[in-house]
């Protein structure tokens, strides 16, 4: 069993496998880390199997004279070739263990290049029964065209990949760097009515907001605000091609925060099979992650913990309090 951690570059991969092993180790469950990203180079865990004793991207990037992206997916079809190298390291150092899979950022080996897919396909051939785990950083939920386009960038892995897939909302204890969030936070993760968020920014901003916010001329305020609302209409149209899918929603979680670790990984378990086989399959963890909290539970917490209203001065997150400072 195991979790393919996946996700745009900087959304929290690396860290996720680091968190979610110690985590995983902690409960009692023998669990490892692979590393399946060839330009890693500086790794915060032991890699039970490192890809970069197969490849690294700045060798070929040297050799082959390609930029990081040419790069990547010159590694990654790479790695397709060699499979019996994969399937060696995996029989040799993680028989028996649930393995986290940490990948590379390139968007594009998830959405488009066909490699990635094989070689989860071949994992899935091997016996391996695995999940995508898609990470997006939640400062996507700070603008309604990021917010859309990160969960498009979902549906897109989550279709081309073919596994069990949970999309997870990573950094949320940081929700609010970039500025009071429009709607509480069970609209972003619950994935219901994605495609009233444009429409719903408008009505609270005004369309002409922009035009008037950069002082232009009347003519060319009329060209912004036409600009402005054929740009709306555009989310809307992507963000309604997501909800015709009904699968997009996230799990909020904070690296340095047990409970929403717990709880996304217990929605794992659930997804890879984990869950109905404790006890059976990996000796060790017989008991699971037991009752974690629910889903409406993580967000009253992270409400308490990571989000607060700058203009109420009895919150104790906006008004510096000793905590905060330290
Ligand atoms: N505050 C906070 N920071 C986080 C969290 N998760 C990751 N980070 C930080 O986000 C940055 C990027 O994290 P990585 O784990 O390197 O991200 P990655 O997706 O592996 O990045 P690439 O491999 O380059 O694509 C690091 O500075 C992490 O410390 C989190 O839950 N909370
Ligand atoms: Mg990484």
């Amino acid at each position: 069993f195991g979790q393919v951690i996946v996700g745009a570059p900087g959304s929290g991969k690396t860290t996720f496998s680091r968190g979610v092993k110690d985590f995983l180790n902690s409960i009692e469950r023998p669990t490892v880390i692979v590393n399946l990203d060839p330009g890693n180079d500086v790794l915060p865990y032991e890699a039970a199997v490192n890809i970069m004793d197969l490849i690294s991207l700045d060798e070929v990037m040297d050799e082959l004279q390609l930029g990081p992206n040419g790069g990547l997916i010159y590694c990654v079809e790479y790695m397709e070739k060699n499979l019996d190298w994969l399937k060696e390291q995996l029989e040799q150092h993680c028989k028996d263990q649930y393995v986290l899979f940490d990948c590379p950022g390139q968007v594009e080996i998830y959405t488009h290049h066909t490699s990635m897919r094989n070689i989860l396909a071949a994992f899935n051939d091997w016996g391996w029964q695995l999940c995508v785990v898609h990470l997006v950083d939640a400062h996507h939920c700070s603008d309604a065209s990021k917010f859309v386009a990160a969960s498009l960038m979902s549906l897109a892995s989550m279709t081309m990949l073919e596994l069990p897939h949970v999309n997870i909302l990573s950094k949320i204890d940081l929700v609010q760097r970039l500025g009071r969030l429009d709607f509480n936070l069970d609209y972003y993760t619950s994935g219901y009515e994605l495609a009233r968020l444009p429409e719903l920014l408008s009505k609270k901003e005004g369309v002409h907001k922009v035009a008037e916010q950069e002082g232009h001329a009347a003519a060319s305020k009329s060209v912004l605000v036409e600009a402005q609302n054929r740009l709306r209409r555009f989310e809307t149209a992507i963000a309604n091609v997501v909800d015709d899918f009904s699968l997009v929603n996230f799990i909020p979680t904070s690296i340095n925060d047990k409970d929403t670790i717990a709880y996304a990984c217990r929605v794992i378990d659930k997804a890879n099979g984990y869950l109905y086989s404790i006890g059976k399959q990996i000796d060790g963890d017989t008991q699971g992650i037991g009752r974690a909290l629910e889903l409406d539970d993580i967000l009253e917490l992270i409400e308490e913990r990571y989000i607060f209203d700058p203009d109420d001065p009895y919150d104790e997150h906006s008004s510096g309090t000793e905590e905060e400072e330290s």
